[in-house]
């Protein structure tokens, strides 16, 4: 009998799908009718879990499976685990570590260039013909310039090192701030969020959320003021959503650029209505090279497990 393995979100890439089926008898816990009755059912058979970096999985369901033996994550973020419990019950917990650092970083300046530049608005523009019926050149307002912005990143892991490498080759000032300084950068650490932010033009949110809810809230989006910009590819409660939304509302910034909201996937009909606001669905992750590193990182892992070793990406065991 093949060891049973749970995926609570799909994998997108088709080979390493195959590879799982081939491997191990791989069931759906996304296409389940009845998710409770089944978990009741089977859940001890269960020996290997795979998810999603902003999905997770619950406690009650970690509760549910005795005999697990690996959470393959299929992302960097862990902050949707309970990695205490999963210590203290010696259960590897793995995540796909470096895999998509450059796509991140990359998007995170892609959000900044098109909130800058208006990127979203022009294309709208154009699409809806509005270009042919009104092509005086002031139809749509001047945008702003992203070369040469302060750029201030909140987190400097791997992928606020990753923008800061990308926004210094636009001219952009680096400042960032960080549990604590890193001696190993050029960039200036401010320590306090509210100074970061006003010594900024554009604020980029890169951290872990695991204990940092609500950092960014009216204060913080004051002192980035009224020619500020935010762009959050990491969690989106991080942000107080609902003053990040007033603040834009009001003009008291000037724009965003999110990737990521606090309730996935609803996002609050200010935010998809605001001409100011550029957004995403959670895909700065969402290309084939990174996804396909991604998902064979998650094989390797429910592999390793299986096979009664230590995962090599394993942040509990
Ligand atoms: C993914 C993420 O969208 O890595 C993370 O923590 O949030 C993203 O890369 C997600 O994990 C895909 O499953």
């Amino acid at each position: 009998m093949k060891p049973r393995v749970l995926q609570l979100n799909p994998i997108l890439i088709p080979a390493i799908n195959e590879a799982l089926a081939t491997r191990y008898e791989v069931h759906r816990y996304y296409e389940f009718k009845d998710p409770a009755g089944w978990m009741r059912e089977h859940g001890a058979s269960i020996q290997a879990v795979t998810t999603g970096g902003h999905t997770g999985i619950s406690r009650a369901l970690l509760e549910q499976m005795p005999n697990l033996q690996v959470v393959a994550v299929n992302g960097v973020g862990t902050d949707a685990v309970d990695l205490a419990y999963c210590r203290a019950r010696g259960l590897p917990v793995t995540a796909t570590l470096g895999a998509l650092t450059e796509d991140v970083a990359d998007l995170a300046i892609g959000l900044l260039i098109a909130a800058c530049r208006n990127l979203c608005a022009g294309d709208r523009f154009v699409r809806a013909g509005l270009w042919e019926t009104n092509p005086s050149p002031g139809a749509i307002p001047l945008a702003r310039r992203f070369s040469g912005m302060r750029v201030g990143i909140v987190g400097l892991g791997r992928v606020g090192r990753a923008v800061a490498v990308r926004a210094a080759a636009f001219g952009c000032p680096i400042s960032y701030t960080d549990l604590r300084a890193m001696g190993d950068v050029p960039y200036d650490f401010v320590p306090n969020l509210v100074d970061l932010a006003r010594a900024s033009d554009a604020l980029v949110l890169c951290a872990a959320a695991d204990q940092a809810e609500g950092i960014v809230n009216a204060a913080v989006l004051d002192a980035l003021g009224p020619r500020g910009f935010l762009v959050n590819v990491a969690r989106g409660r991080l942000v107080n959503e609902a003053d990040l939304t007033e603040a834009l509302v009001a003009g008291r910034i000037a724009g965003a650029g999110l990737d990521v909201f606090v309730d996935e996937p609803r996002v609050p009909q200010a935010l998809r209505t605001h001409e100011q606001a550029t957004l995403q669905a959670h895909r700065a992750s969402a290309t084939w090279e990174t996804r396909t590193a991604m998902a064979q990182m998650v094989l390797d892992a429910v592999d390793q497990a299986l096979a009664g070793q230590r995962p090599a990406m394993s942040l509990t065991t």
